[in-house]
């Protein structure tokens, strides 16, 4: 966003994070962070259309060090734990939201998407599904009901979700989860459809690790992919964890594996970040890790449909890794004592590189881009969701002229305010939202249809405002 109100209040807000890391070094007896650059990594990735997640650990929330980097330094966040079967439903049939609400409310607050993480997976299931014995049919909609309340629970707050995590085994062939032993493939394909049918806006992804270069468990997840999209399963991005080890990354073959997977069609997405090194760190690892960083963040970067990236885990005190992994760790872009590192850097740094430096958007010289030319055009504005002080929109635009590169305008009425967006790059100015195409949906065909959705704070948006494209105002449709 670029809009000098956001960058005021983030300046603001990074203010107010040195502050309370000086105040929380005196409870937790470690160091204030150094500053965090400026721009705000959040910020440089907005300007790239693209997003910047972290995992969250619900637990931690109330440090105000860690909330305050999660605030604003991301405008993704995904629950580390707290939206797995076990937590969500650890008794069939009883749901448990607490860590899942508490997450949503505090990206609502702070302007952030949530990526759901996740679904349909074999490890971290409730007791109950682990250990019970059921019937394929029984077991089938135990599977469709779990997703569809899920994905209904958050209907319009998580905007992308992991319908089905980690289902390959490292040769290319489906794991023998619970699910595939007893219904098959068909387990993955009905898990799409009910999240498809429980919440149409939201993304839905397949995640799964060791399948960020070509190799036989990814050629196994393209070929699945590849066959879902044929059969119109509702299928619409991977996501690709890359847990990864220092001085082991290869950033033009994981560039080219994303890229065999955008041309399916398919938003691609780095979904859980990590590299780690064994310990101890020292200033050689460190640069090679920053090194390893940018690489797989150019590699996103350098793929239009890439939509972002998130890292599993703030600092290295937070981090999974040591637990795991005997003697490896500094896996994260903040040290254990939430001080940036220089992975944090080649992070921003990627993004400034990929034309994210949203400048200073009162300097003449920063006039933003031109319009493109557009032809005739129809817009659905359609107000998904709405509360006291806020709303969830859905815009979808069908445009008579093929575009590359396109920019819709609308108003919202007074004192509503734009809060986060996506599928497009958003500012406010005055009443008038502007939103121009991300990297990776510029191209329209004619006849074709652009999608954008965003959430609003101090007030709801209205059903029906009219929208314009390149200027010209759109029918309504
Ligand atoms: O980071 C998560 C850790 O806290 C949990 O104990 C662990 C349980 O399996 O899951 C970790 O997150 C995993 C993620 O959900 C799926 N991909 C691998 C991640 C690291 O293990």
């Amino acid at each position: 966003m670029r809009q000098h109100r956001v960058r005021t209040v983030r300046r603001l807000a990074r203010a107010a994070v040195a502050a309370s890391a000086a105040a929380a070094a005196l409870t937790f007896g470690f160091s204030a962070p150094s500053q965090a650059a400026d721009p705000s990594l959040r910020e440089v990735a907005e300007s790239t259309g693209r997003f910047i997640g972290t995992a969250v650990n619900d637990g931690l929330l109330s440090n105000g060090t860690y909330s305050d980097i999660v605030s604003t330094e991301f405008d993704s966040v995904t629950a580390e734990n707290a939206m797995k079967w076990e937590a969500v439903e650890p008794q069939r049939g009883q749901f448990n939201w607490a860590g899942g609400d508490r997450l949503v409310q505090f990206a609502q607050a702070n302007d952030q998407l949530v990526y759901g993480h996740t679904l349909v997976w074999h490890s971290q299931m409730p007791g109950w599904l682990q250990n019970g014995s059921f019937s394929n049919s029984e077991l089938r909609t135990i599977v469709t009901d779990h997703v569809t309340t899920q994905v209904s629970r958050y209907k319009d707050k998580v905007q992308r979700w992991d319908v089905v995590n980690e289902a390959f085994n490292e040769d290319g062939s489906l794991r023998q989860s619970k699910f595939y032993q007893q219904l098959g493939a068909s387990y993955i394909a009905d898990s799409f459809r009910a999240a498809r049918a429980a919440d149409p806006d939201a993304k839905l992804f397949i995640n799964d690790y060791n399948t960020e270069t070509a190799n036989a468990k990814s050629d196994g997840l393209y070929r699945l992919v590849r066959d879902l999209k044929a059969q119109g399963v509702p299928i619409d991005g991977v996501g690709f964890q890359n847990h990864l080890i220092v001085g082991q990354v290869n950033g033009q073959a994981i560039r080219q594996n994303l890229q065999r997977f955008a041309d399916l069609g398919l938003e691609v997405a780095v979904t859980e970040l990590d590299i780690r090194m064994r310990m101890p760190s020292d200033s050689s690892k460190l640069q090679q890790q920053a090194r390893d960083y940018r690489a797989v963040a150019d590699a996103c970067l350098a793929v239009s449909r890439c939509s972002g990236i998130t890292v599993w885990g703030v600092s290295d005190r937070d981090s999974w890794v040591p637990d795991v992994f005997d003697g490896e760790g500094a896996a994260c872009p903040w040290d254990e004592n939430y001080r940036p590192k220089p992975a944090y850097d080649a992070l921003r740094d990627a993004f400034v590189a990929a034309g994210g430096d949203p400048g200073d958007p009162d300097d003449p010289d920063n006039p933003g881009d031109p319009d493109p030319p557009t032809g005739d055009c129809s817009a659905a504005f359609t107000v998904s969701n709405r509360w006291d002080t806020g709303s969830v929109v859905s815009v979808t635009i069908r445009t008579g002229q093929a575009l590359n590169g396109w920019r819709a305008q609308f108003d919202l009425p007074a004192g509503v305010n734009l809060a986060n967006g996506w599928n497009g790059a958003f500012s406010q100015s005055g009443r008038t939202v502007t939103v121009s195409n991300a990297a990776y949906n510029g191209t329209v065909s004619a006849g074709g249809t652009i999608s954008f959705g965003f959430q609003t704070s101090g007030g709801a948006a209205q059903d029906g405002t009219r929208v314009s494209l390149g200027g010209q105002e759109c029918a309504a449709g």
